[in-house]
């Protein structure tokens, strides 16, 4: 029976080391060290041995399971290691070869301008305030001042849902819901965003576009505050040389009102196509928030005035780049839009 076994061991290790892969190491091991292999079926004989052998055959079955087992786990680790750098020697990586080029896209020219508008009005502590687009009429018109008979309420001109709902008009219901939020404290917010009016497409108009306002609300908040921030505004955005001009106008959520024209960016003043001729170029409006509007919102107006404006992104984005034709901002042709460089972040 020993020699049997010393065969036995003799073959497995044999095997183990012809074996040419893993799969073929598991099969060996189950026919040498399974319970349905050769070494099970003699230990089943054992019966059949003298008492005084068995003992001795018991512990030579033992040491061969162990070296059978030992020699299998070396032999397993070295067909992995030398699959592994098969693999490698296969897989090399030419690390000097030139990379594939990655196309960058850039910022849409409208994302360039509201990113440097609201840069410039962070810089001066103001706060963005976002609101939705599909809003409710009371928002929209009621708290701006714009009773249920105002023209601007008519269905022809804005993009009703339904009765009480309508796709904002502009975005100073976002200013209206802030001032009903902060319940009588300052304020002092810029409001970008997407409005919707119910127009003809033409060059100069879009049924949607972007706006961004503003509005400051306090204690001795006035027209001179909002003279001097939208100095500054026309001087960053247009050139250190640009004069402003305020016209008096009509808002109904302002009062007085104004349209802000900066001195033409292109001839200085002389009169040019770009200013049509008149040295001035219309940019803005704005004006003391109507005391109506801050009453409704909850403000004690003999205490506390703001100001507000509010302009057309697509507006400036087109004065700024010389862009003749609102629609190019809409129709995403990458020839116009790639025009445009990538905004530094
Ligand atoms: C509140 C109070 C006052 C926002 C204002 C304008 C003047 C203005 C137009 C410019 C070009 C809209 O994009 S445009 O067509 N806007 O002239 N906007 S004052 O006044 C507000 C807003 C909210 C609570």
């Amino acid at each position: 029976m020993e020699t049997k076994l010393q065969q036995l061991k003799e073959e497995a290790l044999l095997k183990i080391k012809e074996a040419l892969d893993t799969k073929e190491l598991n099969d060996i091991r189950v026919k040498y060290l399974g319970k349905k292999g050769p070494i099970t079926d003699l230990l089943k004989g054992m019966g059949k041995l003298p008492a005084e052998e068995r003992p001795k055959i018991g512990q030579l079955v033992n040491v061969i399971r162990e070296e059978v087992t030992t020699f299998l786990e070396s032999k397993k680790a070295d067909l992995e290691e030398q699959a592994l750098n098969e693999q490698l020697a296969k897989e090399t990586i030419d690390v000097t070869l030139p990379g594939r080029p990655v196309n960058v896209g850039n910022h849409h020219p409208i994302t360039r301008v509201a990113e440097e508008i609201e840069d410039f009005f962070l810089s001066m502590g103001y706060e963005i305030a976002e609101g939705p687009e599909v809003e409710r009429d009371f928002y929209n018109f009621e708290a701006l001042n714009l009773p249920k008979d105002h023209p601007a309420r008519d269905m022809q001109d804005s993009f009703y849902i339904s009765e009480e709902t309508l796709l904002r008009t502009h975005t100073s219901p976002v200013q209206a819901r802030t001032m009903e939020k902060k319940e009588g404290a300052p304020i002092k917010i810029i409001c970008p965003g997407k409005v919707y009016r119910r127009d003809s497409d033409d060059a100069t108009h879009s049924h949607q576009f972007s706006q961004i306002e503003g509005l400051v609300v306090g204690e001795n908040i006035r027209m001179s505050d909002l003279k001097g921030t939208l100095d500054l505004f026309a001087k960053k955005m247009f050139g250190e040389e640009r004069e402003i001009r305020l016209r008096p106008s009509f808002f109904p959520f302002t009062e007085p009102s104004v349209e802000m024209d900066i001195s033409c960016f292109k001839c200085g003043g002389d009169g040019c196509n770009v200013c049509k001729k008149t040295g001035w170029i219309e940019i803005l409006g704005g004006g003391m928030v109507h005391p109506n509007v801050l009453e409704m919102a909850g403000y004690d107006s003999k205490t506390m005035t703001g100001f507000a404006f509010g302009m057309g992104q697509e507006r400036i984005a087109m004065l700024k780049y010389g862009v003749e034709d609102i629609r190019h901002f809409f129709t995403n042709d990458m020839r116009f839009i790639s025009q445009f460089g990538r905004t530094e972040q």
